[in-house]
């Protein structure tokens, strides 16, 4: 069976971005191949968090996954730090990775912007961990939003340099990203991506939003001046947005989408994609409230999933100590 690795960090509530970009997909997947879909803690400290919230939203995180539909019984939900080859694996891997690879990542920009006053040296080398994350399981697929394609990227330049120079280590992964949906953009600003962490409240949409918070941020989605409802992303940004998250959400296609609104207003389009949007997030927001109350359990399922995790990532992780030469511990 071929493998798939991926996960999402707990560093705030999630958008529909992170749902139609990555989650939403990992579900049928679950169903052909073995896979790992992780909550990448450890991520979230390049930027400063408070402890008590840092643990309750991991917990939620892994609540959020089984209410989206994965099924801790056919896959592998865990939690990063609760792996110690993840770190492990990534310190070895630092030295594998140029300085100069690194400079190139447009997230670090944005990012050291975001954060002048803590670019911190995790920050840089993020991308490092995200591919020890990866290699540790051999994953053949990496289902993604697009704005981890760069990420992606240096993994898999990073284990071919160490496949060629010691080699068969790692498999070479492959990204998997959405044909649509995989760049929601911001409600607010439509030329930039629809970001958890976006000081403007109106600019994102959460999964747990209640209908009204949900109902109100479309209505305020900023479109354009012109009337005309079509696909252009280069001219009509906001309206385009509509129309791609409406398709991701419904299955329809943007054409089809293009000829239901003709000659109609954008408040028609504002409302019917909101209404979308809440009847896709109900179920989810149900089935979070019902697991996420439960902690023993969602404990239970981590500490057993990181068993599993742990026994795979130790293979790998023994096999790159042995190639590299450090002593086995007898
Ligand atoms: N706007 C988006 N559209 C489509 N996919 C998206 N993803 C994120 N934003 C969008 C995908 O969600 C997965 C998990 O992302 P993450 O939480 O690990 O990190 P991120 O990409 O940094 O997400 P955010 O929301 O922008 O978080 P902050 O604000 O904390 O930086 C990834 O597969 C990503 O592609």
């Amino acid at each position: 069976k071929k493998r798939i690795f991926s996960g999402v960090q707990p560093s705030g509530n999630l958008t529909i971005g992170n749902y139609l970009g990555a989650i939403k997909n990992w579900i049928p997947l679950q169903e052909e191949y073995e896979c790992l879909y992780c909550v990448v803690d450890l991520h979230t400290l390049t930027v400063r968090q408070k402890p008590a919230e840092l643990r309750q939203r991991s917990l939620n995180l892994l609540a959020l996954y089984m209410a989206c539909g994965l099924d801790p019984k056919k896959s592998i939900l865990f939690l990063q730090s609760h792996v110690s080859a993840h770190s492990e694996l990534a310190w070895i891997l630092n030295c594998f990775t140029y300085m100069g690879e690194l400079n190139r990542m447009t997230q670090f920009k944005d990012k050291s912007q975001r954060h002048g006053d803590n670019i911190n040296a995790g920050l840089f080398t993020y991308p490092v961990l995200m591919a020890a994350d990866i290699l540790l399981y051999q994953a053949d697929l990496v289902p993604i939003g697009q704005d981890q394609k760069q990420h992606l990227e240096i993994t898999r330049d990073v284990a071919d340099r160490f496949n060629n120079i010691y080699g068969d280590t790692f498999t070479i992964p492959e990204a998997f990203i959405p044909k649509i949906g995989a760049k929601i953009m911001s409600l607010q600003e439509p030329e930039k991506k629809m970001s958890k962490s976006d000081e403007n409240e109106n600019a994102f949409v959460l999964i747990l939003d209640p209908q009204d918070a949900v109902m109100r941020k479309f209505k305020r989605a900023i479109t354009d001046s012109d009337r005309e409802i079509r696909y252009d992303e280069q001219n009509k940004p906001g309206v385009s947005n509509l129309i791609s998250i409406y398709s991701s959400v419904t299955g329809k296609s943007i054409s089809d989408i293009e000829k239901e609104f003709e000659g109609r207003s954008y408040g028609d389009l504002k409302e019917t994609v909101g209404q979308s949007v809440v009847e896709m997030l109900n179920p989810i927001q149900q089935r979070f409230n019902e697991f996420s109350s439960d902690k023993e359990q969602l404990n239970l399922i981590l500490k057993e999933n990181a068993e599993k995790a742990a026994y795979m990532a130790r293979k790998t992780l023994s096999k790159v100590q042995r190639k590299i030469g450090l002593l086995p511990r007898g």
